[in-house]
């Protein structure tokens, strides 16, 4: 590991303690709303779709029993079979099926926040985001959204190199999007946000128009530099400070596991190394989560048909953490904590 990433971990800010007080988990059993999507239309790779299915075989719902919360489980989500997918004029591929999908989650997770529920939505390519977040913003005023992502995803049907609508969701959700074209299949979904409720992290793989597109809008990127220069802990409680600087407004979090370095989470289908290691991966969830302000989550890319036996075992088991502590499970860190710093080390520039 980089040594000054050990350095910074153990350097971190305390986040300011009425955040942390303010526990979502008060003794009562709090509703979540469990929906997979099996679906994988936004990217090319086959076996996104497996992801929810894989996690429940390796006990997903018991580990969230666990926690003490109430589950609603929709199960999967039936999904449109895509035979001839289909191009849209800008060369976006497969904008029917993947707006009609995001379309059917939209109702289904704006129905749950209405009755008042937590909703934790299993991918998936991160093509589905455009629904859960769209569904969660258009029942609740106010709505932060943090991304966590080696992407920035906010790529218009103008700008996308690929046409994959994965590299999309963004653009479909924040208001501002320069000449943003009518997408098949999206008629019914317009902005939701403004640019100033979205923070991003992890960032290592962007393009250059969308650096231009965030830079323009003024969105809140924080890079894997960042995270090596500042540490996780003073990035985290920046991009918090960002989209919930009172630390009232609910938060949607949209945790794409190749966010997390490739040694972590090696069953995804564009994965990027020099990521966030599984510690730092945790340590957003933990704060997330102590925030108290979580109301919505998406868990995406997990593609058990890639990699090892070995590989998506370990991809389950660390998607399935990072889960677990969302939803409030006391960090590992606790049980087994690392080494003091060495100052002299720190000060001589290592
Ligand atoms: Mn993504």
């Amino acid at each position: 590991m980089n040594v000054t990433r050990i350095v910074h971990r153990w350097r971190l800010r305390p986040i300011v303690a009425k955040k942390i007080a303010r526990l979502c988990h008060s003794g009562k059993k709090q509703d979540l709303f469990l929906i997979g999507v099996p679906f994988s239309g936004g990217q090319p790779r086959k076996g996104v779709e497996e992801g929810p299915v894989r996690l429940r075989k390796q006990g997903l719902v018991r580990k969230i029993e666990k926690l003490g919360y109430k589950i609603t489980d929709f199960g999967e989500m039936t999904v449109p079979h895509i035979e001839n997918h289909n191009i849209s004029r800008e060369r976006v591929k497969n904008s029917v099926e993947c707006g009609t999908v995001a379309k059917k989650l939209a109702q289904e997770i704006a129905k749950a926040t209405q009755e008042g529920k937590l909703s934790l939505t299993i991918g998936g390519d991160h093509s589905i985001a455009v629904g859960s977040v769209f569904g969660h913003a258009s029942v609740t005023r106010n709505l932060g959204l943090l991304w966590v992502d080696a992407h920035m995803d906010i790529n218009s049907p103008a700008t996308t190199k690929t046409g994959n609508i994965h590299g999309m969701p963004l653009s479909m959700l924040i208001e501002g999007i320069p000449e943003f074209p009518s997408l098949p299949g999206y008629e019914w979904c317009s902005p939701c946000l403004s640019p100033r409720d979205i923070a991003y992290i992890g960032l290592r793989d962007v393009e250059p128009q969308e650096r231009d597109i965030c830079k323009h809008l003024g969105i809140a990127a924080y890079t894997i530099d960042d995270v090596d220069k500042d540490g996780i802990g003073v990035i985290i409680e920046k991009a918090l400070e960002k989209i919930n600087p009172d630390g009232n407004r609910p938060i949607h979090v949209s945790y794409d596991i190749d966010s997390l370095d490739p040694k972590e989470t090696p069953s995804t289908g564009t994965p990027v190394r020099g990521g966030l290691t599984l510690d730092e991966g945790i340590y957003i969830a933990q704060i997330v989560a102590q925030s108290g302000c979580l109301s919505g989550i998406d868990v995406v890319e997990f593609n058990p048909a890639i990699g090892t036996e070995e590989e998506v075992l370990k991809t389950a088991q660390n998607t399935m953490k990072l889960i677990q502590i969302l939803l409030g499970l006391e960090s590992h860190l606790k049980e087994a904590p690392l080494p003091p710093v060495d100052d002299s080390e720190a000060s001589s520039g290592l």
